[in-house]
């Protein structure tokens, strides 16, 4: 069956007026991959079904796909000429790749040297203009939010209710692909706190049973988990740097309405959970990715979580190529080997 989008699968679902033009790349659709050796790893003889959704897959590689194939459609309907966002990274790819498929004009705001490689490239070549300011995700959002009430550009920051609209699909389609039920568990990480949101409003929507909802935030950039805004968030998962969340009321909601937990996990067991996808998966997704795997591992190890028979769904957020320069700094540099099968033979029988 040929794919056109999420807007085209779900339209139904969508609150989109007739006679909008799609402005797609034929996001969406992604694997929902059944885990088992990761899901012995993590808990052990318990008979956990474990799947992870794959959103590295999307055109952008990351979720955000989604939800900016609905914000863009919704702009151009609006007559827009341009649109902005400030971003952690994957939320300027995404809007810079929509905008130039759209015409329109992009701006980016991203914090200075806090941006995976792999996002401030695609940004560029999608030409983008990328503004890099001295200050956090935060501050940028701040600066997009006022901004919009002066000039007439879009935001497509989560804050931007279609975002939301498109970004819930992701639950229609886990729903889809475990044949009409939702899992026991969600897990995803947490940082502006658009994606949580969504999911969830998306499971309510879709009325096919709901899951319970848990969160992961790094320690260092975890507001939602103390309680309190950080002024100076930091972690080595750059993606979710964010110390006060958008939509922390909303995020707050689909926790308690869906039983649901939110937890705090340091950066080495963030990539404790990121190597443990790529070693015994195959799977190369971006550190802030592996929070939600990391989160799961966490509350079955406290005995929070019974994994016994349970179904868990966690949300791989964005591809591992987004992130080069982590990889190459976490793991052994390759050997080097004279060009001789000599030397190759010998490293082969354990020289
Ligand atoms: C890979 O791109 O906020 O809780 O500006 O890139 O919905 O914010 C990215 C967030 C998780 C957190 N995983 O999702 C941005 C931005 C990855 C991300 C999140 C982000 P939200």
């Amino acid at each position: 069956m040929n794919w056109n989008g999420v807007i085209h699968k779900y339209r139904h679902y969508l609150p989109f007026a007739d006679d909008v033009q799609i402005v797609t790349l034929n996001e969406g659709n992604t694997p929902l991959i059944k885990a088992d050796r990761l899901a012995e790893l993590i808990a052990p003889k318990a008979n956990l079904q474990l799947y992870l959704k794959y959103e590295g897959l999307n055109p952008t590689g990351s979720f955000k796909d989604r939800g900016m194939t609905a914000a863009m459609t919704q702009a151009v309907h609006e007559g827009a000429n341009g649109v902005i966002c400030a971003s952690t990274g994957n939320t300027a790819a995404s809007a810079a790749a929509y905008a130039a498929r759209a015409g329109l004009r992009c701006l980016v705001l991203v914090p200075e040297g806090k941006i995976a490689l792999g996002k401030l490239a695609a940004s560029l070549a999608y030409g983008a203009e990328v503004l890099s300011i001295d200050g956090s995700f935060d501050d940028g959002l701040d600066m997009v939010r006022e901004i919009v009430k002066r000039q007439p550009i879009v935001l497509v920051n989560s804050i931007n209710p279609w975002r939301i609209e498109g970004q819930k699909t992701g639950s229609f389609e886990i729903v889809d692909q475990l044949d009409g039920r939702s899992p026991d568990w969600h897990c995803l990480p947490v940082g502006n706190a658009g994606n949580i949101t969504a999911y969830w409003m998306g499971y309510k929507q879709y009325d096919k049973g709901r899951p319970r909802i848990l969160g992961g935030q790094a320690s260092g950039s975890a507001p939602i988990v103390t309680g309190k805004i950080v002024a100076h968030p930091e972690t080595i998962a750059t993606a979710i740097r964010i110390g006060n969340p958008a939509r922390w009321r909303q995020a707050l909601e689909a926790l308690d309405e869906s039983g649901g937990i939110i937890t705090a996990v340091s950066d080495d067991d963030i990539l404790a959970s990121w190597k443990l996808l790529a070693k015994t998966e195959g799977i190369f997704v971006e550190p802030a990715s592996a929070t939600g795997v990391a989160a799961l591992k966490q509350q079955i190890e406290m005995g929070a979580i019974d994994p016994n028979g349970k179904t868990a769904v966690c949300v791989l957020t964005g591809h591992g190529l987004k992130d080069p320069e982590t990889a190459v700094n976490q793991t052994a540099p390759p050997r080097t080997l004279p060009a001789t099968i000599e030397a190759l033979e010998k490293h082969l029988t354990g020289g």
